[in-house]
């Protein structure tokens, strides 16, 4: 079902301060940056690898709002790793999958996410804590 990491998700206050550290400490591009009203975050995503198979990035996420997920998450528990992403081939037949298996959807159908891509999140409380993200990525993505 799962194809690669698409990307790891990184709650910060301020992309302006954290995009030049991650430049300068593993020499990485910022290759789109987007707002997500509907997630309530602005985000950069740091390209680390391009492979048959897709692309891996950072993905930095600065909230837009205190009461979104990534607001809420910095408050609780500050900034730090907010994510997990993998990609997929058919985000339907992934979440089809994943539901009969009785996992908690955060999304039962996919949403937009990151440059065109669709996206869901399974609930953390299912998978050791950790929030995931499942993306199918736009062509060319
Ligand atoms: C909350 N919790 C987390 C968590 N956020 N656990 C692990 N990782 C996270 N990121 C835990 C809390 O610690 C708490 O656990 C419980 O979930 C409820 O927390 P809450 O603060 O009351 O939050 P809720 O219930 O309102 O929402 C949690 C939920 C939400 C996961 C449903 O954050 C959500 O819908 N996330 C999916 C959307 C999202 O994250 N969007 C931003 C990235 P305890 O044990 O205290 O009960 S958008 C994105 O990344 C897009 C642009 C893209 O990639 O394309």
């Amino acid at each position: 079902m799962l194809t690669r990491i698409d990307h790891v998700g990184i709650a910060v206050v301020s992309l302006a301060e954290a995009i030049p550290r991650y430049e300068e400490a593993f020499g990485l591009k910022v290759v789109h940056q987007e707002d997500n009203d509907r997630q309530g975050v602005r985000e950069a995503m740091l390209l680390v690898h391009s492979g048959e198979v897709g692309n891996s990035y950072v993905q930095l996420l600065e909230p837009l709002r205190e009461d979104s997920p990534v607001g809420k998450f910095l408050a609780k528990r500050g900034p730090g790793i907010h994510h997990i992403a993998y990609g997929v081939a058919d985000i339907d037949s992934a979440l089809a999958a994943l539901t009969t298996t009785g996992f908690d959807l955060v999304n039962k159908t996919p949403v937009h996410g990151t440059a065109g891509s669709r996206i869901a999140f399974v609930h953390p409380k299912g998978l050791g804590g950790v929030l995931t993200e499942l993306v199918e990525a736009a062509e060319g993505h």
